[in-house]
Protein backbone atom coordinates (compact mmCIF):
# COMPACT_ATOMS: atom_id res chain seq x y z
CA UNK A 1 0.00 0.00 0.00
CA UNK A 2 1.01 3.62 -0.84
CA UNK A 3 2.03 5.51 2.21
CA UNK A 4 -0.01 8.68 2.11
CA UNK A 5 1.22 11.56 1.21
CA UNK A 6 0.66 14.48 3.60
CA UNK A 7 -1.16 16.74 1.23
CA UNK A 8 -3.62 14.03 0.45
CA UNK A 9 -4.73 14.53 4.49
CA UNK A 10 -4.78 18.03 3.96
CA UNK A 11 -8.79 17.87 3.44
CA UNK A 12 -9.14 17.58 7.02
CA UNK A 13 -8.41 20.19 9.73
CA UNK A 14 -5.70 19.63 11.86
CA UNK A 15 -8.89 20.12 15.16
CA UNK A 16 -10.77 17.75 12.73
CA UNK A 17 -7.76 15.10 12.95
CA UNK A 18 -6.91 15.56 16.33
CA UNK A 19 -10.38 14.92 16.85
CA UNK A 20 -10.57 12.02 14.85
CA UNK A 21 -7.17 10.55 16.05
CA UNK A 22 -7.62 11.17 20.15
CA UNK A 23 -10.99 9.34 19.83
CA UNK A 24 -9.58 6.08 17.60
CA UNK A 25 -11.64 7.22 15.26
CA UNK A 26 -10.24 7.33 10.90
CA UNK A 27 -12.29 8.35 7.98
CA UNK A 28 -13.56 5.75 5.94
CA UNK A 29 -11.76 7.06 2.17
CA UNK A 30 -8.51 6.35 4.77
CA UNK A 31 -9.79 3.20 5.92
CA UNK A 32 -10.99 2.31 2.24
CA UNK A 33 -7.24 2.32 1.37
CA UNK A 34 -6.22 -0.07 3.56
CA UNK A 35 -9.27 -2.68 3.37
CA UNK A 36 -8.39 -5.57 1.40
CA UNK A 37 -4.69 -5.33 1.69
CA UNK A 38 -3.54 -7.69 5.02
CA UNK A 39 -3.27 -10.22 2.08
CA UNK A 40 -1.02 -9.68 -0.53
CA UNK A 41 -1.29 -10.76 -3.98
CA UNK A 42 -1.98 -14.51 -3.87
CA UNK A 43 0.21 -16.03 -7.16
CA UNK A 44 0.38 -18.97 -8.94
CA UNK A 45 2.62 -21.58 -7.56
CA UNK A 46 3.97 -25.07 -7.75
CA UNK A 47 6.00 -27.27 -5.26
CA UNK A 48 8.00 -29.80 -6.66
CA UNK A 49 8.35 -32.77 -4.67
CA UNK A 50 12.11 -33.19 -5.31
CA UNK A 51 12.52 -29.80 -3.44
CA UNK A 52 9.67 -30.67 -0.76
CA UNK A 53 11.91 -34.40 -0.38
CA UNK A 54 14.66 -32.44 -0.09
CA UNK A 55 13.08 -30.29 2.69
CA UNK A 56 11.26 -32.60 4.72
CA UNK A 57 14.55 -35.05 4.79
CA UNK A 58 16.70 -32.21 5.81
CA UNK A 59 14.48 -31.53 9.17
CA UNK A 60 13.88 -34.98 9.57
CA UNK A 61 17.47 -35.19 9.85
CA UNK A 62 17.99 -32.26 12.35
CA UNK A 63 15.26 -32.12 14.66
CA UNK A 64 13.51 -34.84 16.62
CA UNK A 65 9.80 -34.08 17.10
CA UNK A 66 10.38 -34.77 21.01
CA UNK A 67 12.66 -31.22 20.75
CA UNK A 68 9.92 -29.10 19.00
CA UNK A 69 9.11 -26.32 21.15
CA UNK A 70 5.76 -26.30 22.87
CA UNK A 71 2.94 -25.71 20.55
CA UNK A 72 1.75 -28.26 17.36
CA UNK A 73 4.73 -30.27 18.00
CA UNK A 74 4.71 -31.65 14.49
CA UNK A 75 7.60 -32.02 12.02
CA UNK A 76 5.94 -30.58 9.01
CA UNK A 77 7.50 -27.82 6.24
CA UNK A 78 4.32 -25.59 4.88
CA UNK A 79 4.46 -24.33 1.27
CA UNK A 80 3.89 -20.80 1.84
CA UNK A 81 2.72 -18.37 -0.86
CA UNK A 82 4.25 -14.41 -1.71
CA UNK A 83 1.32 -12.72 -0.59
CA UNK A 84 0.62 -15.23 2.81
CA UNK A 85 3.67 -16.10 4.34
CA UNK A 86 1.97 -18.49 6.76
CA UNK A 87 0.14 -20.88 4.22
CA UNK A 88 -0.50 -21.61 0.39
CA UNK A 89 -3.55 -19.08 0.96
CA UNK A 90 -4.84 -16.97 3.43
CA UNK A 91 -7.71 -20.12 4.19
CA UNK A 92 -6.04 -23.22 3.42
CA UNK A 93 -2.87 -24.31 5.04
CA UNK A 94 -0.81 -27.45 3.45
CA UNK A 95 1.73 -29.16 5.20
CA UNK A 96 4.29 -32.62 4.60
CA UNK A 97 4.89 -33.93 7.41
CA UNK A 98 7.29 -36.81 8.74
CA UNK A 99 7.48 -39.51 11.59
CA UNK A 100 10.58 -41.63 11.77
CA UNK A 101 10.31 -45.00 13.24
CA UNK A 102 9.80 -44.92 16.90
CA UNK A 103 8.23 -41.30 16.58
CA UNK A 104 5.12 -40.05 17.99
CA UNK A 105 3.87 -36.50 17.21
CA UNK A 106 1.90 -36.12 20.19
CA UNK A 107 -1.86 -36.05 21.10
CA UNK A 108 -3.45 -32.80 20.69
CA UNK A 109 -7.21 -30.94 19.44
CA UNK A 110 -7.61 -27.74 17.59
CA UNK A 111 -10.87 -26.22 16.50
CA UNK A 112 -8.76 -25.98 13.09
CA UNK A 113 -10.34 -29.23 10.53
CA UNK A 114 -7.38 -30.99 9.56
CA UNK A 115 -6.91 -33.87 7.21
CA UNK A 116 -3.76 -36.66 6.13
CA UNK A 117 -3.20 -37.57 2.76
CA UNK A 118 -0.46 -40.04 2.98
CA UNK A 119 2.48 -40.03 0.63
CA UNK A 120 4.72 -42.56 2.30
CA UNK A 121 2.45 -45.03 4.95
CA UNK A 122 2.42 -48.68 5.90
CA UNK A 123 -0.31 -50.62 8.15
CA UNK A 124 2.34 -49.51 11.34
CA UNK A 125 2.19 -45.97 10.77
CA UNK A 126 -1.07 -44.86 12.71
CA UNK A 127 -3.22 -41.72 12.72
CA UNK A 128 -5.02 -42.29 16.13
CA UNK A 129 -8.57 -40.20 16.15
CA UNK A 130 -10.66 -39.88 18.67
CA UNK A 131 -9.82 -43.16 20.08
CA UNK A 132 -9.13 -45.24 16.80
CA UNK A 133 -6.29 -46.50 15.19
CA UNK A 134 -6.47 -45.72 11.77
CA UNK A 135 -3.61 -47.22 9.57
CA UNK A 136 -2.10 -44.88 7.07
CA UNK A 137 -1.54 -46.62 3.60
CA UNK A 138 -0.84 -44.37 0.37
CA UNK A 139 -2.83 -42.53 -0.72
CA UNK A 140 -5.15 -43.14 2.09
CA UNK A 141 -7.49 -39.70 3.04
CA UNK A 142 -8.19 -39.58 6.62
CA UNK A 143 -10.17 -36.82 8.34
CA UNK A 144 -9.22 -35.13 11.95
CA UNK A 145 -12.19 -33.13 12.47
CA UNK A 146 -12.34 -30.37 14.66
CA UNK A 147 -11.81 -30.54 17.99
CA UNK A 148 -11.13 -34.47 18.30
CA UNK A 149 -8.10 -35.81 19.53
CA UNK A 150 -4.97 -37.04 17.17
CA UNK A 151 -1.67 -38.48 17.43
CA UNK A 152 0.54 -39.85 14.85
CA UNK A 153 2.59 -42.66 15.85
CA UNK A 154 5.13 -44.80 13.82
CA UNK A 155 5.19 -48.34 15.28
CA UNK A 156 7.02 -49.35 12.09
CA UNK A 157 10.67 -48.81 10.56
CA UNK A 158 10.18 -46.54 7.73
CA UNK A 159 9.60 -42.53 7.74
CA UNK A 160 6.08 -41.83 7.13
CA UNK A 161 5.29 -38.97 5.45
CA UNK A 162 1.53 -37.53 4.40
CA UNK A 163 0.04 -34.28 3.44
CA UNK A 164 -1.38 -31.97 5.51
CA UNK A 165 -4.56 -29.84 4.82
CA UNK A 166 -6.13 -27.79 7.67
CA UNK A 167 -7.95 -24.60 7.55
CA UNK A 168 -5.94 -22.58 10.11
CA UNK A 169 -5.60 -19.16 8.00
CA UNK A 170 -9.00 -18.72 8.29
CA UNK A 171 -9.64 -19.96 11.94
CA UNK A 172 -6.24 -18.34 13.26
CA UNK A 173 -6.17 -15.52 11.24
CA UNK A 174 -10.00 -14.44 9.46
CA UNK A 175 -11.81 -15.90 12.68
CA UNK A 176 -8.75 -15.06 15.13
CA UNK A 177 -10.12 -17.90 16.89
CA UNK A 178 -7.02 -18.77 18.17
CA UNK A 179 -7.91 -20.03 21.68
CA UNK A 180 -9.18 -23.45 20.65
CA UNK A 181 -6.31 -25.56 21.40
CA UNK A 182 -5.64 -28.30 23.52
CA UNK A 183 -2.79 -30.80 24.17
CA UNK A 184 -3.28 -34.04 25.69
CA UNK A 185 -2.30 -35.35 29.18
CA UNK A 186 -0.47 -38.00 27.57
CA UNK A 187 1.60 -38.68 24.35
CA UNK A 188 -0.40 -41.69 22.74
CA UNK A 189 -4.00 -40.78 23.70
CA UNK A 190 -5.35 -44.16 24.94
CA UNK A 191 -6.89 -46.54 21.88
CA UNK A 192 -10.49 -47.06 23.46
CA UNK A 193 -12.27 -47.97 20.12
CA UNK A 194 -11.59 -51.42 17.69
CA UNK A 195 -10.36 -50.97 14.38
CA UNK A 196 -12.95 -49.91 12.10
CA UNK A 197 -15.28 -48.32 14.60
CA UNK A 198 -15.87 -45.27 12.88
CA UNK A 199 -16.54 -46.64 9.51
CA UNK A 200 -19.04 -48.72 10.63
CA UNK A 201 -21.03 -46.49 12.24
CA UNK A 202 -21.86 -45.00 8.91
CA UNK A 203 -22.44 -47.41 6.47
CA UNK A 204 -25.73 -47.94 5.05
CA UNK A 205 -27.01 -49.07 8.15
CA UNK A 206 -25.98 -46.73 10.98
CA UNK A 207 -27.36 -45.33 14.19
CA UNK A 208 -29.72 -42.73 13.76
CA UNK A 209 -31.60 -41.85 17.35
CA UNK A 210 -30.72 -39.38 19.55
CA UNK A 211 -27.19 -38.46 17.42
CA UNK A 212 -28.13 -34.82 17.56
CA UNK A 213 -27.09 -34.15 20.38
CA UNK A 214 -23.33 -34.72 20.94
CA UNK A 215 -23.31 -33.98 16.80
CA UNK A 216 -20.70 -31.16 17.27
CA UNK A 217 -18.03 -32.31 19.36
CA UNK A 218 -16.37 -30.28 22.35
CA UNK A 219 -17.43 -26.67 22.81
CA UNK A 220 -18.34 -25.59 19.47
CA UNK A 221 -22.05 -24.91 18.06
CA UNK A 222 -23.43 -25.26 14.99
CA UNK A 223 -26.30 -26.18 12.06
CA UNK A 224 -23.79 -28.95 10.37
CA UNK A 225 -23.34 -32.09 10.93
CA UNK A 226 -20.07 -32.73 12.46
CA UNK A 227 -17.78 -34.90 9.80
CA UNK A 228 -16.36 -38.19 11.81
CA UNK A 229 -13.29 -38.92 12.16
CA UNK A 230 -13.01 -40.95 8.80
CA UNK A 231 -10.71 -43.60 6.59
CA UNK A 232 -11.23 -43.09 2.85
CA UNK A 233 -9.16 -46.15 1.54
CA UNK A 234 -6.99 -45.44 -1.21
CA UNK A 235 -8.13 -48.58 -3.17
CA UNK A 236 -11.69 -47.83 -2.96
CA UNK A 237 -11.82 -44.38 -4.20
CA UNK A 238 -9.37 -45.32 -7.28
CA UNK A 239 -12.03 -48.17 -8.16
CA UNK A 240 -15.00 -45.60 -8.26
CA UNK A 241 -12.48 -42.93 -10.53
CA UNK A 242 -11.84 -45.96 -12.36
CA UNK A 243 -15.78 -46.91 -12.63
CA UNK A 244 -16.89 -43.49 -13.32
CA UNK A 245 -14.15 -43.14 -16.24
CA UNK A 246 -15.21 -46.55 -17.88
CA UNK A 247 -19.29 -45.78 -17.28
CA UNK A 248 -19.59 -41.66 -17.60
CA UNK A 249 -18.41 -38.51 -19.28
CA UNK A 250 -16.07 -36.11 -17.74
CA UNK A 251 -16.59 -32.82 -16.27
CA UNK A 252 -15.38 -30.46 -18.12
CA UNK A 253 -13.60 -28.90 -15.48
CA UNK A 254 -12.97 -31.48 -12.95
CA UNK A 255 -12.07 -34.55 -15.15
CA UNK A 256 -13.76 -37.78 -13.90
CA UNK A 257 -14.72 -36.46 -10.21
CA UNK A 258 -15.25 -37.86 -7.25
CA UNK A 259 -16.39 -35.45 -4.00
CA UNK A 260 -15.12 -36.87 -0.49
CA UNK A 261 -18.21 -36.37 1.49
CA UNK A 262 -19.11 -36.07 4.89
CA UNK A 263 -20.28 -39.55 5.98
CA UNK A 264 -22.78 -38.33 8.30
CA UNK A 265 -24.67 -36.66 5.77
CA UNK A 266 -23.45 -38.75 2.44
CA UNK A 267 -22.78 -35.31 0.66
CA UNK A 268 -20.10 -32.90 -0.17
CA UNK A 269 -18.20 -30.89 1.82
CA UNK A 270 -16.35 -32.85 3.98
CA UNK A 271 -15.75 -29.89 6.01
CA UNK A 272 -17.43 -26.90 6.80
CA UNK A 273 -14.77 -24.88 5.47
CA UNK A 274 -13.05 -27.42 2.62
CA UNK A 275 -14.04 -29.22 0.31
CA UNK A 276 -11.86 -32.14 -1.81
CA UNK A 277 -12.05 -34.25 -4.84
CA UNK A 278 -10.30 -37.00 -6.65
CA UNK A 279 -9.81 -36.22 -10.29
CA UNK A 280 -8.79 -38.59 -13.00
CA UNK A 281 -7.64 -36.54 -16.03
CA UNK A 282 -7.49 -38.31 -19.24
CA UNK A 283 -8.00 -35.21 -21.82
CA UNK A 284 -7.62 -31.29 -21.25
CA UNK A 285 -10.22 -29.28 -19.49
CA UNK A 286 -11.81 -26.21 -20.57
CA UNK A 287 -11.09 -22.40 -18.58
CA UNK A 288 -12.90 -21.44 -16.46
CA UNK A 289 -12.37 -19.17 -13.57
CA UNK A 290 -14.00 -18.90 -9.87
CA UNK A 291 -13.46 -16.92 -6.36
CA UNK A 292 -12.67 -19.74 -4.30
CA UNK A 293 -9.29 -20.87 -4.00
CA UNK A 294 -7.72 -23.93 -5.26
CA UNK A 295 -4.65 -26.16 -4.37
CA UNK A 296 -3.73 -29.57 -5.75
CA UNK A 297 -1.50 -32.68 -4.94
CA UNK A 298 -0.69 -34.95 -7.85
CA UNK A 299 -1.53 -38.72 -6.99
CA UNK A 300 -0.27 -39.58 -10.16
CA UNK A 301 0.87 -38.70 -13.74
CA UNK A 302 2.07 -35.67 -15.37
CA UNK A 303 0.89 -32.56 -16.89
CA UNK A 304 0.67 -28.78 -16.77
CA UNK A 305 -2.06 -26.51 -15.39
CA UNK A 306 -1.81 -23.16 -17.21
CA UNK A 307 -2.88 -20.35 -14.71
CA UNK A 308 -3.41 -17.05 -16.15
CA UNK A 309 -0.41 -16.38 -17.78
CA UNK A 310 1.69 -19.41 -16.09
CA UNK A 311 2.07 -22.70 -17.18
CA UNK A 312 2.62 -24.91 -13.51
CA UNK A 313 4.30 -28.04 -14.98
CA UNK A 314 3.79 -30.99 -12.53
CA UNK A 315 4.49 -34.54 -11.78
CA UNK A 316 3.80 -36.98 -9.51
CA UNK A 317 3.56 -35.76 -5.45
CA UNK A 318 3.84 -31.98 -6.74
CA UNK A 319 1.94 -29.48 -4.66
CA UNK A 320 0.42 -26.26 -6.91
CA UNK A 321 -2.12 -23.59 -6.57
CA UNK A 322 -4.58 -21.97 -8.43
CA UNK A 323 -5.52 -18.61 -6.84
CA UNK A 324 -9.14 -17.04 -6.84
CA UNK A 325 -10.24 -15.59 -10.00
CA UNK A 326 -7.57 -16.89 -12.21
CA UNK A 327 -8.81 -18.56 -15.24
CA UNK A 328 -6.82 -21.90 -15.76
CA UNK A 329 -7.15 -25.22 -16.92
CA UNK A 330 -5.61 -28.84 -16.60
CA UNK A 331 -3.74 -30.76 -19.61
CA UNK A 332 -2.49 -34.06 -18.72
CA UNK A 333 0.03 -35.82 -20.41
CA UNK A 334 -1.47 -38.59 -20.45
CA UNK A 335 -3.72 -40.36 -17.81
CA UNK A 336 -3.38 -38.54 -13.85
CA UNK A 337 -4.71 -38.23 -10.89
CA UNK A 338 -5.15 -34.72 -8.71
CA UNK A 339 -6.54 -34.58 -5.46
CA UNK A 340 -8.45 -31.56 -5.24
CA UNK A 341 -8.91 -29.32 -2.40
CA UNK A 342 -10.89 -25.65 -2.14
CA UNK A 343 -12.35 -23.37 0.28
CA UNK A 344 -15.48 -22.87 -1.89
CA UNK A 345 -17.80 -23.95 1.06
CA UNK A 346 -16.65 -21.22 2.54
CA UNK A 347 -17.87 -19.11 -0.11
CA UNK A 348 -20.91 -20.97 -0.80
CA UNK A 349 -21.91 -20.37 3.18
CA UNK A 350 -21.84 -16.90 2.43
CA UNK A 351 -23.88 -17.25 -0.93
CA UNK A 352 -20.59 -15.92 -2.32
CA UNK A 353 -19.63 -18.60 -4.57
CA UNK A 354 -19.19 -16.99 -8.14
CA UNK A 355 -17.83 -19.06 -11.34
CA UNK A 356 -17.09 -17.72 -15.01
CA UNK A 357 -15.69 -18.66 -17.82
CA UNK A 358 -13.37 -16.49 -19.62
CA UNK A 359 -15.19 -14.43 -22.49
O1 LIG B 1 -0.84 -33.21 12.71
O2 LIG B 1 -2.15 -32.28 14.15
O3 LIG B 1 0.60 -29.59 9.70
O4 LIG B 1 -1.92 -29.71 14.51
C1 LIG B 1 -0.29 -28.43 11.54
C2 LIG B 1 -0.94 -28.47 12.77
C3 LIG B 1 -0.37 -30.81 11.45
C4 LIG B 1 -1.36 -32.21 13.21
C5 LIG B 1 -0.03 -29.61 10.90
C6 LIG B 1 -1.28 -29.67 13.33
C7 LIG B 1 -1.00 -30.87 12.66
Amino acid sequence: MAQQEPEDLLELSADTRSILEDNDLRPLWEVEEDLGNLVGDIDPDIWKWEDIQNAIDSIEDDVPIADLPPGFQRRVAVPVNTGYRNAVSNTIYLGIQTVSPGETAPSHRHGANALRFTIDGNEDMKTVVAGEEFPMLDNDLITTPQWEWHDHVNDSSETAAWLDVLDLPLVLDSLNARNTFENHELERQPVTKSRGYWESQYGRARPFEDKKEDDIPGPFQGNREATPPYRFQWSDTQEALRQRAENDEPDPHDGYSLSYVNPATGEPPLFPTMSFRAQLLQDATDPHFHNATEAYFVIEGDGVTHVGDEALEWSKRDIFLVPPDETHHHEPDDEAILLGITDRPVFEAFNFYAEAKPS
